[in-house]
């Protein structure tokens, strides 16, 4: 009976963290010190990393697509998780904007 408790409490911990995790959106582990992982934690699709998904973020892919500009939060703009950033990244954050 104790090894069951433990396990659902395990797994309510565990579907905690990974809730909360999501809940920003993406996060990519940045490094381990002293037994504790970093997370970077962004929002899909925030490509100027202002806090908000919207058309300023379309306009800063647009522009970094184009080659005009560079300061871009590279995790956030690579929707897709391909490691490029892309027109296929465009249409997903398009989607993201149009469904919230
Ligand atoms: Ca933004
Ligand atoms: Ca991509």
């Amino acid at each position: 009976m104790k090894k069951i408790i433990v396990k659902v409490l395990l797994s309510a911990v565990l579907f905690a963290f990974l809730g909360c995790v999501f809940s920003f959106g993406a996060g990519a582990a940045t490094g381990i010190e002293d037994g504790v992982i970093s997370f970077a934690v962004y929002e899909a699709g925030d490509a100027n990393a202002d806090g908000i998904v919207d058309i300023r973020d379309t306009v800063c892919m647009k522009k970094h697509i184009a080659g005009a500009d560079n300061s871009i939060d590279a995790a956030a703009a690579d929707i897709d998780g391909n490691s490029l950033i892309d027109g296929g990244d465009l249409v997903l954050l398009r989607k993201i904007i149009l469904d919230s």
